[in-house]
């Protein structure tokens, strides 16, 4: 895959390549956790794919290995900006817009895929789970520490979680703040699969690429109808936004348009009533 820089950041890596955008949090030295500016950039980026008609799969993934030779995922919030009302961005003003963040990657139409290696924690933790899909790299290491540093997330990161390996066990990684390998995420269905870390990449390419040989509407209208059981009224606004867009693409529903251009009575009785 010959991946072209699609812009630049500094916190971050935007590149795109054959229908995929590939996000990289690029902060090796503190495990790539983030700060308020890397969240910013990297909702720039996902909205830039969002918008892009040519992407249809998105790789969210961490630099590394960093010097000491240890991979990361994301470790979460900076610690070292973290201010009494939230992060410390640039402009002094507290901020915890990891939280927009989230709802982007859960409801843009596209399917997201995390790529695991190394820690995945605290907040970084919760960017996986919220992502469509997640592959672990064998050296892959999954936790919450909230309760131990003084932070929790009480949205998609407990009960999405929930959902995804049930009650007891969400309620376990968040009351114990211990740390899971990748098997132990496996068994519990908290990733996809795991493979060498030496593949990931190539294994995420390949997942991503499958999909975008399927058909796109279908999949849009799938990672709605999933987050329409979980999301409440929001969710079935995104599944009944699918609905209008295909809505809009039927003789039917051009019909009323044309006769508001026309200034003319629709003729909607032309139009069968399906059983
Ligand atoms: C990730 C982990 C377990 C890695 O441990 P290790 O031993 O491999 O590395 P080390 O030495 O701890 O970290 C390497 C460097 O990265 C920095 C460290 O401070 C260290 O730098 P120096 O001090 O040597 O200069 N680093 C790592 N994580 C950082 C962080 N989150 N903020 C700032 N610097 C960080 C280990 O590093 C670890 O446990 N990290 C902290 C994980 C954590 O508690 N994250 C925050 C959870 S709260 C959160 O993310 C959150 C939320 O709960 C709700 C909403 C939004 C965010």
């Amino acid at each position: 895959t010959e991946w072209q820089l699609a812009a630049e950041f500094e916190d971050i890596l935007y590149h795109k390549a054959d229908g995929m955008a590939k996000i990289t949090i690029n902060r090796p030295h503190v495990r790539n956790a983030f700060r308020p500016k890397t969240i910013t950039e990297m909702i720039a980026a996902f909205a830039d794919a969002r918008e892009d008609v040519e992407i249809g799969v998105v790789l969210l993934t961490g630099a590394g290995p960093a010097p000491d030779g240890k991979y990361a995922f994301c470790a979460g919030g900076d610690q070292k900006v973290r201010g009494d009302g939230g992060y410390i961005s640039d402009t002094g003003v507290p901020r915890l817009n990891v939280l927009d963040l989230q709802r982007l990657i859960r409801t843009m139409p596209q399917p997201v895929i995390a790529l695991v290696a190394g820690y995945a924690i605290g907040g970084g933790h919760v960017l996986h789970v919220v992502c469509d899909l997640t592959i672990a790299a064998d050296n892959a290491i999954f936790g919450q520490t909230g309760p131990m540093v003084g932070s929790f997330d009480g949205g998609f990161g407990a009960s999405y979680l929930a959902r995804l390996v049930g009650q007891k066990k969400a309620r376990e990684i968040w009351y114990l703040c211990r740390q899971y390998d990748a098997q132990e995420a496996l068994e519990m269905g908290l990733v996809n699969k795991v493979v060498p870390v030496e593949q990931l990449e190539a294994e995420g390419i390949q997942w991503a690429q499958e999909i975008l040989d399927k058909s796109p509407l279908a999949i849009r209208c799938l990672k709605s109808a999933f987050n329409a059981d979980c999301d409440g009224q929001a969710g079935i606004q995104e599944l009944a936004g699918n609905a209008t867009l295909l809505f809009y693409m039927t003789q039917e529903a051009q019909e009323g348009k044309q006769a508001f251009l026309e200034k003319r009575k629709p003729n909607f009785r032309q139009y069968p009533k399906l059983p």
